[in-house]
């Protein structure tokens, strides 16, 4: 499907025809509890504001709990001036996310509304800004959850009045402005969009690009990483062939970058330059082939999430998350349970890692504590409910904003498009044929489409697994249950039902995308306990000899790769502690283990 557009969302470049300003820094914030914002003209300008960083995620930065658990609208301001010689051009204002919804004005006009909070909004606020003056930009926030919107939840008022979140899932309700603004241009005549798919020869590889632009003539050019032109062509459409290509490799990435230019009667009027890996993705039998070489995943299902950060984005995280990722020799990651800020796919496509993308789609059951419940056998007719088409419509809109902003990273080898739904009714199986059905039309390289199950969704019951290229698994025998000192019991059942998934000679193949167990750093015991590091590290081993029993385990990603904060409740040490490293990303005792099992 081709989506069609009234602006760009291509992530920013600069080049002689474009050009950005970051617009990050210190904003004005204001909580609105009585959502008296709209009848007070807010947007207009705010009074009484406070300062607030950008990117930053409001909750952890104060030291009061209202503040911290505020749940419902806020807004941000900040002022800005037009470069002088950026007239004649569009005036976009590109966010990497707003969480989880927004309305954005620029001088007290409306520009433009997003649901979901973790994908780009793009304003156009040409015909709205001031060449000479100050500009005013004020951006309305909501961070509401409901059963019709990603990630799924429900609002709870307080005795008080004081609004709480109640998320169906097992992550902090992080929210605000939480990646980068960039205050950018865009030719009035542009290159908007474009896709790439690429087919290996003998000898060859051929890059097919499909642009989107005003009319004019694109040119296409691909350069390897000394600059040397290695293919051209003219068109919209069109083949770049490259001889003895430098393959993009798991662990090796090699990048090209590609430049298309636009020319609209005889003058160059747009140009866009891109990274770019020439690779294959299928699923042939029980094997996932990159280049048609079989690859085994290994590494870890993540968040973004960091001590006072939030879901700041931070290059230094990124950094420090690749390099710990590395040193236990992982070659994979899940964006559990949202698409990441756009430098995380970057930095993957730099280092040759693969990534398993997820759309927000967590957290469809109803259950606070849908981690445990899941393995318990809970049922809640979850997609009986009326707000079903609503949230269908949610869901579809962002597989396709999440395609429509990944599709060309290498790194993505494979769409998720939900966790841990309940899969066993008809009508999980009629809402998620329209899913992938999307995610199938959206995406030009055909990846492979999946979604993470949990225990409800056993091989006899589940009526989704067939939809998928392979199958992902989220198990905790061991943990939620079959723990402690029933422990025994967890090969047992485990075996029992990868026993009865073999039976079924399915011929694809399986990825585990979470096991795992709490452990605090302090916890030491002979023999285990529960919490304990030997625990922690006594489960993955049994897990690690049971997925070598089975052919059709195509991968292991571990839940987590650092520990990260979540609601409260009597299950959660100040957040999930299943981390392989801490939340300040240093090791446990685990990530030695993994590390072996990983060279
Ligand atoms: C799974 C969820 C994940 C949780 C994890 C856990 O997919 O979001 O954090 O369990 O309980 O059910 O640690």
């Amino acid at each position: 499907m081709v989506i069609i557009m009234t602006t760009s969302v291509l992530y920013p470049v600069s080049n002689s025809y474009r050009d950005n300003k970051s617009l990050n820094g210190l904003w004005q914030f204001k909580f609105d509890p009585q959502k008296v914002g709209p009848a007070e003209h807010w947007e207009r300008g705010l009074t009484d504001t406070i300062s607030m960083p950008v990117p930053g995620s409001f909750a952890d930065l104060f030291t009061d709990r209202e503040s911290r658990d505020y749940t419902g609208d806020f807004w941000y301001q900040t002022d800005f001036y037009v470069p002088r010689d950026w007239d004649e051009q569009t005036l976009l204002v590109r966010f990497g996310s707003l969480t989880h919804r927004a309305v954005i004005y620029c001088n007290g006009v409306e520009i433009t509304t997003h649901e979901g909070g973790f994908l780009p909004v793009v304003a156009d606020i040409t015909a709205a800004v001031n060449a000479v003056t100050v500009n005013h930009l004020v951006i309305k926030l909501n961070n509401e959850l409901s059963e019709a919107t990603l990630p799924v939840g429900t609002t709870k008022t307080l005795p008080t009045g004081r609004l709480v979140a109640q998320p169906y899932f097992d992550f902090f309700n992080y929210a605000g402005i939480q990646r980068n603004v960039w205050l950018m241009t865009l030719p009035k005549q542009a290159i908007t969009d474009f896709d790439t798919v690429t087919t290996l020869q003998a000898t060859t590889a051929t890059l097919q690009y499909h642009v989107q632009s005003a009319t004019g003539t694109i040119t296409a050019q691909l350069c390897d990483a000394d600059g040397q032109v290695v293919a051209e062509n003219t068109g919209v459409a069109g083949k770049l062939v490259v001889s003895n290509p430098h393959l993009w490799q798991v662990r090796h990435a090699y990048l090209y970058t590609l430049k298309l230019q636009l020319q609209v009667a005889g003058q160059l009027v747009d140009a866009y330059q891109t990274s770019i890996g020439l690779r294959t993705v299928a699923v042939h039998g029980e094997q996932i082939l990159i280049n048609d070489e079989p690859v085994y995943l290994k590494g870890y299902a993540k968040h973004e999430d960091f001590d006072v950060l939030g879901k700041a984005f931070n290059w230094s995280i990124v950094k420090r998350d690749f390099e710990c990722m590395k040193w236990t020799n992982a070659n994979c990651f899940r964006t559990s349970h949202y698409p990441y800020a756009e430098e995380w796919y970057q930095m993957a496509d730099a280092e040759g890692f693969l990534v398993i993308d997820e759309v927000p789609a967590v957290g469809m059951m109803q259950s606070t504590q849908n981690f445990a419940d899941a393995g318990k056998g809970k049922f809640t007719h979850f997609f009986e409910t009326p707000t079903v088409p609503t949230l269908k419509h949610n869901h579809i809109t962002q597989v396709n904003e999440m395609i429509q902003r990944d599709k060309n990273h290498p790194c993505v080898f494979a769409w998720s498009l939900f966790n841990e739904p309940e899969t066993t009714s008809t009508e999980a199986a009629t809402y998620f044929k329209d899913i992938f059905k999307a995610a199938r039309a959206a995406d030009v390289q055909q990846r492979p489409c999946t979604g993470a199950f949990e225990k409800n969704s056993q091989p006899d019951t589940c009526q989704v697994y067939p939809l998928c290229d392979f199958i992902c698994l989220n198990r905790y025998y061991g943990w939620y249950i079959n723990s402690g000192e029933s422990f025994d019991e967890a090969t047992v059942a485990f075996k029992a039902e990868l026993d009865q998934w073999q039976a079924k000679h399915l011929h694809k193949p399986f990825v585990f995308s979470e096991f795992g167990t709490d452990n605090l750093v302090t916890e030491h015991k002979l023999p285990s306990v529960m919490w304990s590091q030997e625990y922690q590290n006594e489960f993955l081993q049994l897990y690690f000899d049971i997925f070598d029993e089975y052919s059709f385990i195509q991968g292991e990603l571990i839940w987590n790769f650092a520990d990260f904060q979540t609601n409260q409740g009597v299950l959660r040490v100040n957040g999930n502690r299943k981390g392989i490293f801490t939340r300040e990303r240093q090791p446990k005792d685990a990530a030695f283990l993994v590390k072996k099992r990983w060279e």
